[in-house]
């Protein structure tokens, strides 16, 4: 019989919010987003919950414009590294751009990071789709989008190869014979391809999960490519359940077409769950963060994605303005699905930017609603777990305590970690390294 499926559940934890206005609500410190006492009760509270992980986002530009989180908060290698000491069992993912960076830098910082917490790190491989990048990286241009993909895999190739630089039994430390490590054991890499240089070996070796559990977030065609061939978890958003159904099974299918099976890749929608203890009281919740967006904060939020376009200068009660290809070079497919949205429900100006920063979901509710829906979604094949990124202030604490023990008593969600690494908890299996496989390989008579 095929084993049970067991949901599997991610908290984003985003400082003052990743709206534009959370941080002025009473119940927010406004300093969260530098406040490691925060971060340390998150962690221990999602810890609580049995969550599977924490995960950090990031990006690599900020102008006067941006979301107040994005302004002044820490680095996600930094941050994860320091939770990891307050921490046993969650998994610890962050963000980190293919664009900007060095593979030999970034396989080290997730080595060591998956190392120092005893197997939990996770990457989530992004290209970066804020164009101001470049600037901050001493670069003339951001690379174009698919090829910003063609450099993301390769540069993911360097690395899972500098991963696998040590075989698991190849540090001998024998103090008696002196033998520190058994050469034969170090592996070479000697990459040379399109975009990389890289000789290795790593300095780390390996962790008990082998490798970091590597993410991706991007949904345009390429992005699920992407996705499919090399992810081991996907982040991703849908409104409907329709919508992330259709996705799920895009993305699975095509994994299916590169070879894998399809329980070797995660799909994780991101819900803001809205808790009350009446549906009255999740509401008004909801009311009290709409509320506090102007319509100056939602045409800068809206900007933010079209390369911080300038939406003020549009009448903002006509129909949404023709952008031509505005976007296709930053968050693709979300860019794209505003404007086949504004086109197809022919939303003006304005509801188009209250909608997108004022998002209501369709998690909202009693503890046992939400937990309904978190049902379906899975149960449909819409979902393999969430990430759940608080809408509301106290919106983690309130899923833990509320609606992860009805999931619990519904036989959905674990009550212990089956695992202290993070690909145990996910049910992903440890990558054997190549170079030992390859010698099973070829000892074989
Ligand atoms: N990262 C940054 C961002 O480094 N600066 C930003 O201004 C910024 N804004 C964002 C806005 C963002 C949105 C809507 C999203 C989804 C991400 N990131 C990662």
């Amino acid at each position: 019989m095929a084993k049970q499926r067991q949901l599997k559940l991610g908290a984003l934890l985003h400082g003052v919010g990743g709206g534009t206005s959370m941080w002025r609500h009473p119940d927010v410190l406004p300093d969260a987003s530098v406040n490691i006492e925060v971060y340390k009760h998150w962690v221990r509270k999602a810890e609580e919950g049995k969550l599977d992980l924490i995960f950090i986002a990031d990006g690599l530009y900020i102008n006067e414009k941006s979301i107040p989180h994005f302004l002044n908060r820490f680095e996600p290698i930094t941050i994860l590294s320091a939770l990891a000491g307050v921490s046993k069992n969650i998994g610890l993912v962050g963000t980190l751009s293919t664009s900007y960076s060095e593979p030999f830098t970034v396989a080290r910082q997730f080595a060591s990071l998956d190392m120092i917490s005893g197997g939990r790190a996770g990457w989530n491989v992004v290209t970066s789709p804020l164009e101001g990048s470049a600037l901050n990286y001493s670069r003339k241009e951001h690379p174009e989008h698919d090829k910003r993909y063609r450099i993301a895999a390769e540069y993911l190739e360097v690395t899972r190869g500098l991963w696998d630089s040590w075989e698991d039994d190849a540090f001998v430390r024998n103090k008696e014979s002196g033998v520190f490590f058994d050469s034969g054991k170090m592996h070479t890499l000697n990459h040379e391809g399109e975009f990389f240089s890289v000789k290795g070996p790593l300095n780390i070796a390996r962790s008990k999960q082998g490798q970091p559990v590597i993410f991706q977030a991007g949904s345009s065609e390429v992005g699920r490519n992407f996705a499919a061939k090399q992810a081991d978890a996907v982040f991703t958003g849908h409104e409907t359940l329709e919508e992330a159904a259709a996705f799920y099974r895009d993305v699975k299918s095509r994994a299916v077409s590169f070879g894998r099976s399809p329980e070797e890749v995660l799909i994780f929608p991101g819900i803001g769950p809205i808790i009350g203890s009446t549906p009255e009281e999740a509401e008004r919740k909801y009311q009290e963060v709409a509320s506090l967006v102007t319509i100056e904060n939602a045409l800068n939020y809206l900007g933010r994605f079209f390369e911080h376009h300038d939406f003020s200068q549009y009448p903002l009660d006509e129909p949404f303005p023709e952008l031509g290809d505005l976007g296709k070079n930053s968050f693709q497919s979300g860019t794209d699905k505003i404007k086949q949205d504004a086109r197809e429900k022919g939303l003006t100006l304005r509801q188009v930017a209250l909608q997108l920063a004022t998002p209501r979901g369709g998690f909202i509710g009693i503890p046992e609603q939400i937990a309904d829906r978190i049902q379906t979604w899975f149960e449909s094949e819409a979902a393999d777990g969430f990430m759940i990124s608080a809408a509301v202030p106290n919106g983690l604490e309130d899923f833990v305590d509320h609606v992860v023990p009805i999931l619990q008593d519904r036989g959905l969600y674990r009550t212990e970690y089956e695992s202290d690494t993070l690909r145990g908890n996910l049910g992903l299996s440890v990558p054997e390294n190549r170079y030992t496989s390859q010698k099973a390989v070829s000892s074989r008579p």
